[in-house]
Formats: structure tokens, C-alpha cells, sequence
């Protein structure tokens, strides 16, 4: 039984929108606070979700069909909400979630192109009646998201050699999922200064624990 008081939060947006680096200032913010709160990660947050997640991020010497990727995510997903969602949640902590569904809507579902009815289906299947009370999508333009994480350096996983054309379609589904349920998410402009976001964020969150 989760008690209402608890929230289950997930950061989105694309490579470079500055989540790794938010989510530190979120985990700030609880730890503050002294509230009781698990942060965790999409692929992975367990260690077999964390073996899906590399299968997910490497180069392989064949393609990965788009369903087979799909179906990865879900499994990486299904262990990660038996393992440390719900068991969180349930003992009373909030959960913070770098990347969860949403991003299986944009990367597979427009990204990919296999659309929404299949992710749909399986999130059913996979979540119940498992939903994000929250979703904070840090929403930069493709150009810029590029251009952060050229500036980062490091060699590209599976997904950040994809073009522009996905990433457009990527983002545009974040604003389409914000725009269709506006309760349901925070879109911050993430190509604002860091302090600015966090200002931002930090009135979020406010509201948030009121
Ligand atoms: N994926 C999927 O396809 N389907 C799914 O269902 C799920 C995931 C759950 C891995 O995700 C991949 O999984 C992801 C989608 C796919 N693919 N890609 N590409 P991930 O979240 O682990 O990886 P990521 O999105 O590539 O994370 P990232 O590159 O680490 O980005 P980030 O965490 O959003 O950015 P950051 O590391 O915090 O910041 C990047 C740089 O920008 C860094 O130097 C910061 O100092 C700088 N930065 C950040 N904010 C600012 C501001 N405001 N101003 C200036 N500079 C800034």
C-alpha cells in the first residue's frame, strides 16, 4: 500500500538538458529537508536493469530492431519497478527517477517511430496503475542539446548518433505528452542558466511538498 503523501517524481528531457546535473540539486533539495527519498535511473537502477541498459547504450555488430529495443526497455523497467519502485515507495520514501515512460513514448514511440499504441499497450501491462505524480521535462533545443553534449566529449552511445530529424521528433513528442496533460508535467526552458533552472525548480518542488 503506497501512502498519498509519498511521490514518485521523474526528471526527462534530451541528452545535455542538464538531468544528471538537476537531479543533484533535486536529491539537495530532499536531503535538506531530512524527507526519506530513493533516486534512481531509467534504463537501469538495478544491477540486471543496469546489464539491460548497456545492451541498450552499446554499438553491436548487428542492428537492434526498434520492437527488440522496445521490449528491452520494458524488461529493464518490469525488474526495476518490482526491485526498487514499489518496494520505495511502499516503505514511504519518494522516488526520484531519472528518465522513466515518458522517454519510452519519445525515443521509441516518435524517436523510433513505432508509435504510441505499442508503448501504450506494454506500459499497461509492465506499470498497472503505477504513474509519475510528477514530471519535470528540461526542455532544450536539438541544436543546443547536440552542441552540450559535443562539449562534454566522450564517445556517443547507440542513441546520440542519431540525427537531428529523430531528436526533433523526440522533443516534439515531450511538448505533445506536457501539452495533453498540463497537471501532470513541469516543462522548464533548460537552456536558461543553471541558477535559473534551479530557481525554477526549486519553486517546483515547493509547491510540490505543499
Ligand atoms: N532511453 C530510451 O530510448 N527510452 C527510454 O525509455 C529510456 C531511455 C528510459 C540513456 O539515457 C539513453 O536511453 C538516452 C535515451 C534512452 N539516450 N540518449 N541519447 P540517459 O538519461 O542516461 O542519457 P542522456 O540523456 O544521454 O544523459 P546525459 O547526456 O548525461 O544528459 P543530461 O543528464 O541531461 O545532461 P548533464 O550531464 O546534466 O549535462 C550535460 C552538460 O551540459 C554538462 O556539461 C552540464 O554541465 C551542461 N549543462 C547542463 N545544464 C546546463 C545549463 N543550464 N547551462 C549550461 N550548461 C549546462
Amino acid at each position: 500500500m503506497i501512502n498519498s503523501s509519498v511521490k514518485f517524481l521523474t526528471i526527462e528531457g534530451m541528452e545535455g538538458a542538464g538531468k544528471s546535473t538537476n537531479l543533484n540539486y533535486v536529491i539537495d533539495f530532499f536531503q535538506q529537508r531530512g524527507i526519506p527519498f530513493t533516486a534512481t535511473r531509467e534504463p537501469g537502477g538495478t544491477e540486471i536493469s543496469e546489464k539491460i541498459r548497456h545492451l541498450l547504450l552499446e554499438h553491436h555488430n548487428e542492428s537492434l530492431a526498434p520492437l527488440a529495443e522496445l521490449m528491452l526497455i520494458f524488461a529493464a523497467r518490469a525488474q526495476h519497478i518490482s526491485k526498487v519502485i514499489r518496494p520505495a515507495l511502499e516503505a514511504g520514501q519518494w522516488v526520484i527517477c531519472d528518465r522513466f515512460t515518458d522517454a519510452t513514448y519519445a525515443y521509441q514511440g516518435e524517436g523510433r517511430q513505432l508509435g504510441g499504441e505499442k508503448v501504450e499497450l506494454l506500459e499497461r501491462f509492465v506499470q498497472q496503475d503505477l504513474q509519475p505524480d510528477l514530471t519535470i521535462i528540461l526542455d532544450v533545443p536539438v541544436a543546443l542539446s547536440a552542441a552540450r553534449v559535443e562539449q562534454r566529449g566522450g564517445e556517443l552511445d547507440r542513441f546520440e548518433v542519431e540525427g537531428s530529424d529523430f531528436f526533433q521528433r523526440v522533443r516534439d513528442a515531450y511538448h505533445q505528452r506536457a501539452s495533453e496533460a498540463p497537471e501532470r508535467y513541469a516543462l522548464i526552458d533548460a537552456s536558461q542558466s543553471l541558477a535559473q533552472v534551479n530557481t525554477e525548480l526549486q519553486n517546483i518542488l515547493e509547491q510540490l511538498l505543499d
